[in-house]
């Protein structure tokens, strides 16, 4: 493709969709406003963590498809992937769209392509972006296309899922649904289809909003499977083999930038009629405190603690909205010493053997693939008391029982010791 793509914004979706573009021979120039974020890109550097974008970053600097800067400069399609978070009233923040929707005003010319990546409420496109938009004196829709188009892909597995899922475009109007239609198949190996802006919108709201109910529906059934003294991992594994029932897992509770936000983008809109999916973020977001106090039974007037994980799930560096941090300051209210483990992070990529060493009570938070490893042996010998507490159904109960350990399984009855 000839034409020249801005990306604003270089985060977790903003920075491989540009590396993405920029692999495919397109020349791309990002923008992001933390100025380090830019100095570091512009050494073939990233901060984040992501399967084979190091590589791929590194290479499209080198041969200078992509370039970076803190101000946008003149491009033939704009694309705005900045982050859109839950304010503490549950209201979007949108403060970041709009800034960088302005920014691009004094820059447009007939035949741009400017497209929302962002997850955003239904009418994002329609209500605020055109009208800014529309500061430039052309005529939005005519001279100037616009479309919704969300990203969907999974933190973990971000370069896959671009080329391979199917993608969703929403535009204002026929024209800019194909223009958009014809620049994401670039690279795209799925299907795109085509529909309007606030449909796309909804939809990517949708996508996240259905697994936050029913992840919200496992953990119900967790709390009631722990109080009739079943297995609700069990329950879940036989209820599955039904052809057409898929029931989620329970854990902690739900983190990351996604599901544990977008449902309040629909609730904003129409709170009277919204009452599942507000339930079943209030579910999810009350599990780290139900975690907290099955930890603190386990103490049973203890109060040491080691914490295996603190990201929002495994295998990423990520602790935005992590339920793990909520879990931990639980913790630490009720009187409790936290010792955290988890290799993905800088700050607490220590040694497990050391900070499992005089602890009461081992907590499975996040089934990272390094905690496979455990020498839980050796773990045993040095703990002051022996419990551990396992929240994502990653550990082979009969195996630590065997060395000694008082096992208790989120979702399931009684521990070891009855
Ligand atoms: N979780 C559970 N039980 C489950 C599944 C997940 O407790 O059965 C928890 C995880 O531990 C984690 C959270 O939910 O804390 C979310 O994890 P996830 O892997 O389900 O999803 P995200 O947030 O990493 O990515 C989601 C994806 N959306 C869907 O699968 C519908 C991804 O495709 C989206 O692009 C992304 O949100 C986004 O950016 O919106």
């Amino acid at each position: 493709m000839s034409k020249k793509v801005l990306i604003l914004g270089l985060g977790y979706i903003g920075l491989p969709t540009a590396a993405m573009f920029a692999s495919h021979d397109v020349d791309v120039y990002g923008v992001d406003v933390n100025e380090k974020v830019v100095e570091n890109l512009q050494k073939g550097e990233i901060i984040i963590e992501e399967n084979g974008l190091p590589e791929l970053v590194r290479e499209v600097v080198k041969t200078q498809k992509l370039k970076c800067g803190t101000t946008p400069i003149e491009s033939d399609v704009y694309i705005i992937a900045v982050p859109t978070p839950v304010n503490e009233d549950k209201s979007a923040g949108m403060d970041y769209v709009i800034s960088a929707t302005k920014s691009i005003v004094p820059l447009l010319k007939k035949g741009d392509l400017v497209v929302l990546e962002s997850t955003s409420p239904p009418r994002t496109v329609l209500d605020i972006i055109v009208p800014i938009l529309k500061e430039s004196g052309l005529d939005i829709g005519k001279d100037v296309f616009v479309s919704h188009s969300p990203e969907r892909v999974l933190p973990g597995q971000i370069l896959n899922e671009l080329v391979n899922n199917d993608r969703i475009v929403g535009g204002i109007n026929e024209e800019s649904s194909l223009k958009t239609k014809e620049l994401y198949e670039t690279f795209v190996k799925g299907q795109i289809f085509i529909t309007d802006s606030t449909t796309a919108e909804m939809c990517k709201l949708m996508e996240n909003t259905y697994r936050d109910v029913n992840i919200a529906l496992a953990n119900e059934l967790a709390l009631v499977c722990e109080k009739m003294g079943i297995n609700a991992f069990e329950v879940i594994n036989l209820s599955n083999k039904h052809p057409r029932v898929n029931l989620h897992s329970p854990g902690p509770g739900v983190g990351g930038h996604c599901i544990a936000v977008d449902p309040w983008f629909i609730i904003e809109k129409a709170p009277e009629l919204t009452k599942i999916m507000n339930l079943a973020r209030i579910t999810n977001d009350n599990m780290p405190k139900h975690v907290s106090s099955l930890a603190i039974d386990m103490l049973d007037g203890k109060n040491n603690v080691t914490v295996l994980g603190i990201t929002y799930k495994p295998d990423v560096d990520d602790m935005r909205e992590s339920p793990i941090l909520y879990l931990i300051e639980d913790l630490k209210k009720n009187g409790v010493n936290v010792k955290v483990v988890d290799p993905h992070t800088d700050k607490y990529n220590v040694d497990i053997y050391e900070n499992a060493k005089d602890s009461d009570l081992l907590i499975l938070a996040v089934n990272h693939k390094e905690f496979e490893s455990i020498d839980y042996k050796k773990i045993y010998e040095n703990m002051s008391s022996k419990n551990i507490l396992d929240t994502r159904n990653c550990l082979d109960r009969t195996s630590l029982e065997e060395i000694g350990f008082n096992v208790k399984l989120i979702g399931s009855g009684a521990s070891s010791e009855r």
